[in-house]
């Protein structure tokens, strides 16, 4: 009997690191809101620049879709840009940029006019979207899809889960604790699943305020330490 529950165990095992994802919400670096659920968004370029798949995640109490959490996290990092377009039947993801090489800006070419959170909303008809829009900065992520390629929505329940191609729209995808959501770029309509993403991080200035501080505390520890040994 504990021989067989040995084997089932090992079984188990092998099973859990092969379908191993290589993200986890412990390599999540860029936290969007607040709340006692949580989800991680994979935004994946398909471009072969480096990182060409990047990671997010987002916090939230009560309901939340994954439409909320693309938006919430586009607002929340200053390198991240998505073109929409709103059609009939609702709003579509019609182009995603990331400013890679975190140069400070980010622009397209055809240009676009992105607001401050890093939207740019158009009415979906053909004269606003052109497939062939690149990054100005060439070592930017910007992918658009309109005739030739499209924006591909895939998701899963949980971190060990496989992703499937999500069976509606982010604005009806409704988001349970520990949902991956993830968009990967097809061109040519050949989609495929999000790969493995790279934490994205949160722009240089937070990191300087979390290092300083982060410096800060060391010097009041510091002087707390001194104080305790002037004492002696
Ligand atoms: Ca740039």
């Amino acid at each position: 009997m504990k021989k067989i529950q040995l084997l089932v165990t090992t079984l188990a095992s092998a099973f859990t690191l092969a379908t191993a994802p290589a993200a986890t919400f412990e390599d999540v670096q860029f936290w969007v809101g607040t709340g006692s659920h949580r989800a991680a968004l994979v935004i994946d370029w398909n471009d072969g620049k480096t990182a060409e798949s990047l990671l997010w995640g987002y916090r939230w109490d009560g309901a939340a879709t994954g439409f909320d959490m693309f938006q919430a996290v586009v607002s929340a990092d200053p390198r991240l840009f998505a073109h929409l377009g709103t059609f009939s039947f609702g709003t579509a993801v019609m182009g995603i940029g990331y400013d890679l090489n975190a140069s400070g800006g980010f622009d397209v070419n055809p240009a676009l006019n992105f607001a401050a959170d890093g939207w740019r909303v158009d009415p979906g008809t053909d004269e606003f979207f052109d497939d062939a829009r690149v990054a100005t900065d060439a070592d930017d992520h910007y992918r658009e899809g309109w005739s030739s390629g499209y924006w591909s929505y895939y998701v899963k329940a949980a971190t060990e889960a496989s992703w499937g191609y999500a069976s509606s729209g982010a604005s009806d995808r409704v988001l349970s604790d520990g949902a991956w959501d993830g968009w990967s770029f097809a061109p040519n309509f050949a989609d495929s699943a999000p790969s493995a993403p790279i934490a994205a991080v949160p722009e240089p200035a937070t990191l300087t305020l979390a290092w300083l501080g982060g410096a800060l505390w060391l010097r009041v520890r510091r002087r707390r330490h001194s104080d305790n040994g002037s004492g002696h």
